[in-house]
């Protein structure tokens, strides 16, 4: 059995620990799909912050609290970039954390793809997953924002970081994403897929950039495989992060219902054949989807694998 998870960051780091550990319980592989429209150079360096929170989460060096970067991390050079005053100063980059960023801006500028150092990094964090981003190319999400100064488009990162999402935003584009193309391996993993996970991650800045892709969407809209999602949204409120704002910029309903809505169901042109919602949102209806009501926290791995093990039954 082949499962594809289409993942962001931090919650579907959380998530793939459950896809992981059903996987091992009946033999199957598994295949991330990861979002890159967070990702930005910053102070030389290539950062990749979902592709990250996958890796060390699953290879284990994730610090669990703040769900993002190294466990037991320092921040020296942070403090010196600091004292130089170096800008940007709202983005924080832990010393172990730059290891990462040093050896895969190395192998970006030697010519290697984003896809082959995200091979590289894995062979030491070993996930016991296969990490695939997106596209190799240049893909980044950018707000489109107005204050005193006007209307202009900034990095998602300083939207998320030093503007915490407070601030007037007009939309989202995903820039790069006309030319951009699915990394080695993400269409055929997709092709032999028997099951589709779209990963509790955020539908608009972290699930959408991936379907932004030219023809990832239409892969697994009109590929082999049930697709299943698990709803973010719980009882009207994201379980953390900041979807509801993301949800607001376009409008979109902030409810387990509206986020189904947004992915749509297959028979609608949309994606999805099932939707996980929480008990709490059992009247959840999405056209043409068949919803399940299941505990939704993923407060441990075992609880995550019962989500895993309803969304395979659903199909
Ligand atoms: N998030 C913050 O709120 N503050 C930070 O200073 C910060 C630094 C950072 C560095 C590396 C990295 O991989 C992630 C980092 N994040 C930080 C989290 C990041 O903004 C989010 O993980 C995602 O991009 C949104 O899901």
């Amino acid at each position: 059995m082949h499962i594809v998870v289409l993942a962001g960051g931090i919650g579907g780091a959380r998530f793939l620990l459950g896809v992981r550990a059903y996987a091992r319980e009946v033999g199957a592989e598994v295949t991330a799909v990861v979002n890159v429209g967070d990702d930005l150079w910053l102070h030389g360096l290539k950062i990749c912050p979902d592709l990250d929170s996958v890796m060390y989460t699953l290879g284990g060096g994730a610090d669990p609290e703040r769900g993002w970067g190294r466990v037991g991390e320092s921040w020296t050079v942070k403090g010196e970039l600091a004292a130089y005053g170096a800008q940007p100063d709202w983005f924080g980059l832990g010393d172990k954390d730059i290891a990462t960023h040093l050896v895969r801006s190395t192998m970006l500028n030697g010519g290697y793809p984003l896809s082959a150092v995200t091979e590289a990094l894995s062979t030491r964090w070993e996930p016991g997953v296969r990490l695939l981003p997106a596209t190799d190319d240049r893909l980044e999400t950018h707000a489109v924002i107005e204050d005193e100064q006007g209307q202009r488009a900034i990095h998602f990162q300083e939207w998320w970081v030093r503007y915490r999402a407070d601030i007037r935003t007009h939309r989202f584009v995903f820039v790069g994403a006309e030319t951009a193309k699915p990394a080695p391996g993400v269409l055929d993993a997709i092709g032999s897929a028997d099951l589709v996970l779209v990963a509790p991650s955020n539908p608009v800045v972290s699930i959408a950039p991936v379907l932004a892709v030219p023809g990832l969407r239409e892969a697994v809209a009109d590929g082999p495989a049930p697709v299943v999602g698990v709803a973010p949204i719980i009882g009207g409120a994201p379980v953390r992060g900041m979807a509801d704002r993301c949800l607001a910029v376009l409008g979109v309903e902030c409810s387990a219902a509206g986020v189904g809505r947004l992915y749509g169901g297959r028979t609608d042109g949309g994606l999805l054949d099932g939707w996980l919602v929480a008990e709490e949102d059992a009247d959840t209806v999405v056209p043409g989807v068949t919803v399940r009501a299941v505990p939704l926290r993923m407060t441990d791995e075992a609880a995550t694998v019962a989500m895993v093990r309803a969304a395979v039954e659903l199909t």
